[in-house]
């Protein structure tokens, strides 16, 4: 096991896409593991690779209380809206430090994913499970939180994260 570092907003590397998995072998169950315990390390509940800097489409996520029921999703795709009405979720972000921003995300949604033994795989997502993992499908393909705020609100969080950084 092993802590990955996260890229931190405005990076440029966080707008990769990220490449579709084609086979799930020992280097992708490695990166998964390293991502849970990086994530787990952060208090967060989701992780993308695109935030540790590796362009493939692995996420994993844990929204339990007890932090012991990590899921590791393998080119996750929503195959299904189920409930298209928005509910408002307040997110953070490993790659956004210390910012929260109330974004409108379908509720309900149907996925497939290959699981970590390489099998195709269906889950029915709800609430906050499902705007995790929209979260973390967006880091994929090189989209953050802050693209759905106000130009000036961004501009305010980049501003502050890069000076943080002693930039
Ligand atoms: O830790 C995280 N919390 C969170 C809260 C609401 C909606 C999405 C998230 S994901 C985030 C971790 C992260 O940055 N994943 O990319
Ligand atoms: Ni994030």
């Amino acid at each position: 096991m092993a802590l990955l570092k996260i890229l931190i907003f405005p990076d440029p590397r966080l707008r990769t896409v990220a490449k579709t998995v084609e086979v799930v072998d020992d280097s992708i169950k490695k990166l998964a593991q390293d991502m849970l315990e990086t994530m787990y390390q952060g208090s967060g509940i989701g992780l993308a690779a695109t935030q540790v800097n590796v362009h493939k489409r692995v996420i994993v996520l844990d929204i339990s209380e007890s932090k012991d029921e990590p899921l590791i999703l393998i080119n996750p795709e929503i195959i299904k809206i189920i409930d298209p009405n928005k509910k408002i979720f307040s997110e953070g972000c490993l790659s956004v430090p210390g910012f929260y921003e109330e974004l409108k995300r379908p509720s309900s949604v149907e996925i497939s994913y290959l699981d970590i033994d390489g099998k195709k795989n269906l889950l029915l997502a709800n609430d906050l499970l499902a705007v995790v993992i929209q979260h973390e499908m967006d880091h994929l393909d090189g989209k953050m939180m802050v693209d759905f705020i106000s130009n000036i609100k961004r501009e305010m969080i980049r501003k502050k994260l890069l000076k943080a950084k002693g930039l």
